[in-house]
């Protein structure tokens, strides 16, 4: 399996209810790496820009008001399968249809509060970490 990364963010309402520590914590006892980190308070423009694939979607405008909502947390995550490994320790969009267990079961209310961003493939993976942390390797650097 090959190692990878991916780029996680910890959303406004986890951040607000104190939980990046127990969110970290996740990624590590399954075995993915915080490679880098920063918190942010993205603009209207940043978060528009980082959900640019949804532009035309109804819950477009909601989705940017929300990630603007208050600060977040973001970070590179490395290891086996990273991307895929990620998604699945965050669970379904919808925490109501998230896997007990998951990080939107345990910690999301809504499908617009739902705690945790992760890339969705490995080209969107490149992407989203070039556009928070450019000139880092989208590879690992092992
Ligand atoms: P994310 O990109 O944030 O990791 O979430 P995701 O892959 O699980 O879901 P995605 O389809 O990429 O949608 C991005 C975010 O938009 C909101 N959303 N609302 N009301 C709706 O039907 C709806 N669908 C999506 C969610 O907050 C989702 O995380
Ligand atoms: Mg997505």
């Amino acid at each position: 399996m090959a190692i990878e990364r991916t780029l996680s963010i910890i959303k406004p309402d986890a951040v607000a209810k104190n939980v990046i520590g127990k969110i970290y914590s996740r990624f590590e006892s399954n075995g993915l790496k915080v490679v880098a980190s920063k918190m942010a308070w993205l603009s209207e423009q940043e978060a528009g820009q980082f959900y640019a694939v949804h532009k035309a979607r109804p819950f477009f405008k909601d989705l940017v008001s929300f990630m603007i909502s208050g600060p977040v947390m973001i970070q590179v995550l490395e290891g086996e399968n990273a991307i895929a490994k990620n998604r699945e320790l965050m669970g379904a969009t919808n925490p109501k249809e998230a896997a007990a267990g998951t990080i939107r079961a345990d910690f999301a209310e809504s499908i617009d509060a739902n705690a945790v961003h992760g890339s969705d493939a490995p080209e969107t993976a490149a992407v989203e970490i070039g556009f928070f942390f450019p000139g880092m390797n989208v590879f690992s650097g092992r």
